[in-house]
């Protein structure tokens, strides 16, 4: 696939992952809309929606229609938001800016962050469950693998991994942990969530989770370099707050160079499982270059 052709891709793709998270979480007139503004405030903000996309890419690989699957993709992108939210709070990251402009407890009062972080946890998996277009089986899968990716053995617990080594001297072993669970394991189960949506066999799935895996590594070590090669850009602000926090990351601890050349390997390392699918793997093959290049 040309450059440009996979461009055009990606952009459709945010297109109609944005208008069907517009519809999942809408505008209301309740006494509480409130919450709702709050939660479109940062769930439809300047995010590149890599979650659902590479959900989307995958089932569409496995030739599942972007109608069957994009509801299901877009409650990825309602957990990663309930993330950000509440990792920009002022007792956890304390971050200011996010996706160029004010955090949510910025905007608006604290507790309504917090709160529309609540509902966006909630509120994915109350999609996923009235989702008309999936038979039981796979709502349950999705369900299931939603809910252990995103929870106390995977993205919460890195969390707390994170957050309790700030200022302290970590090996690079630690590192990676923290991250396969903080990053790693919700872009992985964005892999595995195409791979249930398609049905996906024994083997298919298995050199998926070893790409999704491998791909969050990659993405998570070009997101450490792009901190602090352009931060202002990344972040609407001057100076990262992994700095302001003590956080290691792998530039810290590696330095810029095997930090890059570490990002080459990993997407390697995910090129070489997409190898034995049994499917046409351009579509994830392009996302894996467009990730290792531009976090
Ligand atoms: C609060 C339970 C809880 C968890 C927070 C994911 C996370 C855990 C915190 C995010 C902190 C952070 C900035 C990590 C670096 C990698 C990362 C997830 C960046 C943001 O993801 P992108 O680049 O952001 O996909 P957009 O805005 O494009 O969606």
């Amino acid at each position: 696939m040309k450059t440009e052709v996979f461009l055009n891709y990606f952009t459709e793709r945010q297109t109609l992952v944005e208008e069907c998270l517009g519809k999942l979480v809408p505008e209301i007139t309740a006494p509480y809309k409130n919450l709702f503004d709050a939660s479109r405030y940062s769930l439809l903000g300047a995010g590149k929606r890599l979650r659902p996309i590479l959900a989307l890419a995958t089932a569409e690989t496995f030739n599942v229609s972007i109608d069957t699957a994009i509801s299901a993709c877009c409650t990825l992108e309602m957990i990663h938001t309930y993330s950000l939210i509440h990792d920009d709070l002022p007792s956890m990251d304390n971050d200011d800016f996010r996706r160029g402009k004010p955090s949510l407890h910025k905007a608006y009062p604290e507790g309504l962050a917090i709160l529309a972080g609540d509902f966006l946890l909630t509120h994915a998996f109350e999609t996923l469950a009235q989702d008309s277009k999936l038979d039981d089986t796979r709502k349950v899968k999705l369900i299931h693998l939603l809910a252990k990716s995103s929870g106390g053995h995977g993205m919460i617990a890195g969390q707390v991994l994170d957050i309790e080594s700030e200022g302290k001297s970590i090996t690079i072993d630690f590192l990676r942990e923290i991250h396969r669970k903080k990053t790693g394991a919700l872009i992985a189960a964005s892999i595995e969530f195409g791979a249930i949506l398609g049905n996906a066999g024994k083997e298919d799935l298995q050199a998926l989770r070893t790409f999704g895996q491998e791909l969050g590594l990659a993405f998570q070590i070009a997101d450490d370099i792009l901190d602090v090669t352009c931060s202002e850009k990344k972040h609407g602000k001057k100076i990262s707050s992994d700095i302001i926090n003590e956080k290691a990351t792998y530039v810290s601890l590696l330095g810029l160079d095997e930090a890059k050349g570490l990002v080459k390997i990993h997407r390697e390392k995910a090129l070489e499982a997409l190898k034995t699918l049994s499917r046409n793997a351009n579509l994830l093959t392009e996302i894996t270059e467009y990730i290792g290049n531009n976090p």
